[in-house]
């Protein structure tokens, strides 16, 4: 028999994140997205009568711990469920440690990219019941059903969770493995319950429209880009009209812009056109934004990706040197790069270009062709970092095989997270200091420059909030590029 049921997933809060190589300003102040993964399990029980789901995003709402427990403390709900980020764990534990003190009979779910990497060392602090890895849309409705019948302790049923990790009855680690990603049918799923966030709460200072919903067309990528671990290394997508069902449902709601968070949306490009067929098809007025690769691209693509409302493109660039392009394994040319920015600027739409300085063994010189590179492709927002180590990288064992990182320092981390902890960087050829200087000066050389405040002044100041926003922005860059220190965290 199944019986109401309470429960609360909750986004980690900002405080107390590991430094993150990118100036605060480029992702703290002004970039906010809502975690889609908790919405996707949100939205398997939309339509159940019988369990009430609430999602807390403690980025923007019930930031401090003492909020958030009194919250829970009243509601007492039958399970939580927590994102576990790898920068965000400290704080991660601290809630998971109150919840345990204080509702010691609530069950106690984690999911996530964390949690995908490190179940056994989460389960070994014995703060969590069950850890879920990777794709977890069934698994979790699997294992909430079981809750509401009592069976949530059946080994019998638990090993059948596919992705489920947990401490068995003798006090063994057990973990079924998760091969559900193969088979997993996007369209199949749910979309992600929306109504669960307020919507106004974020956005990205690029966009134009007044309220952004955020879809994912694709998960994974089959490229091994040296210093990305995303979590699933196969490529499964969603059919145009699925994709275009979503849109037009975002539309009807209200939002006037989408931006598309896939990691490499334009892989297929035939995919990619039936989209924008569809989205004309229909007749959708409604304006995105694609994230993806600078290859494969065309002319006619960008003909048809304007027409279809795309007015901006995020890649990944990464490096101005060809040599260190091929080093990291991004599978790109910069002649392959110099052409997507030619065909985007030719058919008016913006670009946003990602690139990384610090890798191994790169020189000051690789690194100022790279801050070269930048201004000479011209996107319209440049976003740098340096290189961080971060866990089941190629990169992060390459610099644990080398010894420039002393041990499996992330390990260690996810065993017990402390609060000044620093993610390992490759400081064997620059220094942290200089890197630092380095990453203020690609800032300064792309967004200080004549020619840039030409172009934005003409541009992007639309309206009265626009020039505020845009002014706001500046003088926090300014801050930070005539800083001799500071601005990350
Ligand atoms: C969009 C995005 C962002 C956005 C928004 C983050 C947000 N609010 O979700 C922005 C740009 C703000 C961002 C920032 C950062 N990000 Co980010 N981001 C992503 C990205 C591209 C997509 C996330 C997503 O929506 N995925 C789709 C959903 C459906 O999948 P999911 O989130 O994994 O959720 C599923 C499962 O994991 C599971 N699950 C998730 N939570 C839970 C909870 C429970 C209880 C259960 C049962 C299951 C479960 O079920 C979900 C449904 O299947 C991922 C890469 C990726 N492809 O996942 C990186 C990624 C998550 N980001 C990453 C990092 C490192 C960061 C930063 C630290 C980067 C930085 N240098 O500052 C910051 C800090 C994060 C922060 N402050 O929140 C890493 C995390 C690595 C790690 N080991 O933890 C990833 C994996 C990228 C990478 N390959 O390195 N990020
Ligand atoms: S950096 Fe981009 S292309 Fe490379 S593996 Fe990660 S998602 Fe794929």
């Amino acid at each position: 028999m199944k019986k109401n049921f309470s429960v609360v997933l909750i986004y980690p809060p900002k405080k107390h994140q590991v430094a993150s190589q990118t100036p605060s300003f480029a992702h703290k102040e002004f970039v906010n997205y809502p975690p889609m993964g908790l919405l996707y399990l949100a939205g398997m029980f939309k339509d159940d009568p019988l369990v009430d789901i609430e999602v807390i995003d403690c980025q923007v709402k019930l930031q401090y711990i003492d909020q958030l427990m009194e919250h829970l403390g009243e509601k007492k709900p039958n399970v939580i469920g927590i994102t576990l980020i790898s920068n965000l764990l400290y704080s991660s534990y601290q809630i998971l440690r109150e919840i345990r003190k204080n509702l010691p009979d609530t069950h106690v779910l984690v999911g996530g990219p964390h949690a995908t990497i490190y179940p056994l060392e989460i389960l070994e602090s014995r703060l969590v019941d069950f850890v879920f890895t990777g794709d977890a849309e069934y698994s979790f409705h699997r294992m909430i059903t079981l809750f509401q019948e009592g069976q949530g302790h059946l080994e019998a049923e638990l090993k059948d969770i596919p992705g489920l990790a947990w401490i068995d009855n003798t006090g063994s680690l057990q973990h079924s493995p998760n091969s559900s990603h193969q088979k997993l049918k996007l369209d199949d799923i749910p979309f992600p319950d929306r109504g669960k966030l307020d919507h106004v709460a974020y956005g990205n200072p690029a966009n134009i429209g007044e309220q952004t919903a955020y879809i994912l067309t694709s998960r994974g990528c089959p490229f091994r880009c040296n210093f990305c671990d995303i979590p699933h290394k196969n490529y499964l997508f969603r059919d145009h009209k699925n994709v275009v069902d979503e849109m037009e449902e975002l539309q009807a709601f209200g939002f006037d812009e989408i931006m598309i968070l896939d990691d490499t949306f334009n892989i297929q490009i035939d995919r990619v056109e039936e989209i924008c067929h569809e989205i004309l098809r229909r007749n959708l007025k409604i304006r995105w934004v694609g994230r993806g690769r600078v290859a494969p691209f065309t002319e006619s693509l960008a003909v048809l990706l304007k027409k279809a409302g795309c007015y901006r493109f995020h890649v990944g660039v990464e490096s101005g040197s060809d040599d260190m392009l091929k080093q990291i394994g991004k599978k790109i040319t910069l002649t392959m790069v110099r052409d997507f920015f030619t065909i985007c600027r030719g058919h008016n739409i913006d670009t946003l270009a990602y690139f990384i300085i610090g890798f191994p063994d790169e020189t000051e010189s690789q690194i100022q062709e790279t801050i070269k590179f930048a201004q000479e492709i011209n996107p319209e927002y440049i976003y740098f970092s340096i290189l961080s180590l971060f866990p089941n990288t190629a990169v992060y064992t390459q610099a644990i095989d080398q010894g420039v990182v002393t041990g499996d320092t992330w390990r260690e981390f996810a065993k017990s997270p402390t609060e000044y902890w620093k993610i390992p960087l490759w400081t064997q050829t620059i220094s942290e200091k200089r890197l630092h200087q380095l990453l203020r000066q690609s800032y300064r050389k792309f967004y200080f420059s004549f020619g840039y405040i030409m172009r934005l002044l003409g541009k992007n100041l639309r309206s009265p909030s626009m020039i505020l926003h845009t002014g706001k922005i500046g003088a926090r860059m300014l801050r930070y590029v005539v800083s001799r220190s500071g601005g990350f965290d």
